[in-house]
């Protein structure tokens, strides 16, 4: 099989009911990128890349689409069906780029699983479950305003709540979290995501100030490094998310002992293949991780759902998709949707989610 044609689409995802706020950003709407892969037994393909906003991480939706014109002429001709050929490929005409990558590693698993009538999932090891657990993010706000939506959220049927912190006095976050914990107590499973933001003196703060409290610190500082010299002092178990820019990384930092978990972007790490590894690597630590990415339409959602139907019960940290923020799906009959708190997977071969044209609408490059 040869890739014959490959499309790239823009599409732009306004978030309903935004803003959604980050501590280090806050969006009315993202860009996602869309990859369509046209083989010569007709087949065709999608992966998607969406950035959180360029400050999340480092990478944009234009930055995407520059880094797919180095790399996509380099594929036309190449067997869609091989990974190492396609992430050889990629990586001898571009440096670094995981997200962009990760659209057309995604595109991939999604064909595999066509031409072999089989889902992700499938050749992922297997689905342990036909419902994925979803979790929510509450963005920043006001105390009494998070707490208010996190039991909202938890009436919902979600197990899991992370609760936005960071980018504000420290008194706020151990306010607003106090107020959660008091509103939801044991009934959901809470984490605090400080997006990099925290100083290590913050982070030590808030950890004293709620260490009654059974939370996760998602993220808590910028770096690897400013984690580690606060790491034996913290109540919490610390999850590393933005730090993990690839499998370096999450070697990394189990090897040296740094975390209690992951949540874990298919776009970061550079696509569903890497995900599988890591996800191995935690299965052989025993270390609880999420399936995610930084956000993305019904693509990105589903293989977001492929992946996290595969891992065990013990070790899931569950999955976020941006459907619950999103007014409309790709694929308006098999669109991947949060239902009390759970995500059904897909059962269509492949990702399982087929975008209607009218959707995408015109490519904004094409090449082959
Ligand atoms: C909740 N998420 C998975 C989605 C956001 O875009 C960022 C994020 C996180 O955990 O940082
Ligand atoms: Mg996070």
């Amino acid at each position: 099989m040869n890739i014959t044609e490959l499309h790239v689409y823009g599409v732009d995802l306004h978030i309903a009911n935004g803003p959604y706020v980050m501590s280090g950003s806050s969006l009315e709407g993202v860009d996602s990128t869309i990859v369509e892969l046209v083989t010569d037994t007709g087949l065709r393909a999608y992966g998607e890349t969406c950035p959180v906003g360029p400050t999340y991480q480092p990478e944009h939706a234009l930055g995407a689409r520059a880094a797919l014109a180095e790399m996509v002429p380099h594929l036309i001709g190449t067997d869609p069906l091989n990974a190492g050929t396609l992430h050889r490929t990629m990586n001898s005409h571009l440096n670094g780029h995981n997200y962009a990558k990760a659209a057309i590693d995604v595109a991939h698993w999604d064909l595999l699983g066509k031409t072999l009538g089989v889902r992700v999932c499938d050749l992922f090891g297997g689905a342990l479950r036909e419902e994925v657990p979803a979790y929510y993010a509450i963005g920043l706000g006001a105390p009494d305003d998070v707490a208010c939506e996190a039991l909202e959220q938890s009436r919902q049927g979600y197990g899991r709540l992370q609760i936005k912190v960071g980018g504000r006095p420290i008194e706020f976050d151990i306010e607003t979290i106090h107020k959660v914990w008091e509103a939801v107590g044991r009934t959901v499973r809470l984490v605090a995501d400080a997006n990099r933001a925290w100083t290590s003196r913050d982070a030590l703060h808030f950890s004293k100030a709620c260490s009654d409290i059974p939370i996760v610190l998602e993220q808590p500082c910028n770096t690897m490094a400013e984690i580690a010299r606060i790491r034996r002092l913290l109540e919490h178990p610390v999850y590393l998310d933005e730090s993990t820019e690839n499998l370096d990384d999450v070697l990394c930092a189990v090897g040296s002992g740094l975390c209690d978990g992951f949540g874990f972007k298919i776009g970061r790490l550079g696509g569903l293949s890497a995900l599988r590894t890591a996800r191995d690597i935690c299965r052989s630590t025993s270390l609880p991780h999420t399936c995610d990415d930084g956000f993305g339409g019904d693509i990105v959602a589903a293989a977001c759902v492929h992946a996290g139907a595969t891992v065990e019960a013990h070790l899931n940290e569950g999955v976020w998709i941006a459907e619950p923020y999103l007014a409309s799906h790709y694929d308006p009959e098999g669109g991947i949707a949060v239902s009390h708190g759970k995500i059904p997977v897909p059962q269509g071969p492949g990702l399982g989610v087929n975008p209607s044209p009218d959707h995408l609408g015109t490519p904004i490059a094409s090449y082959g």
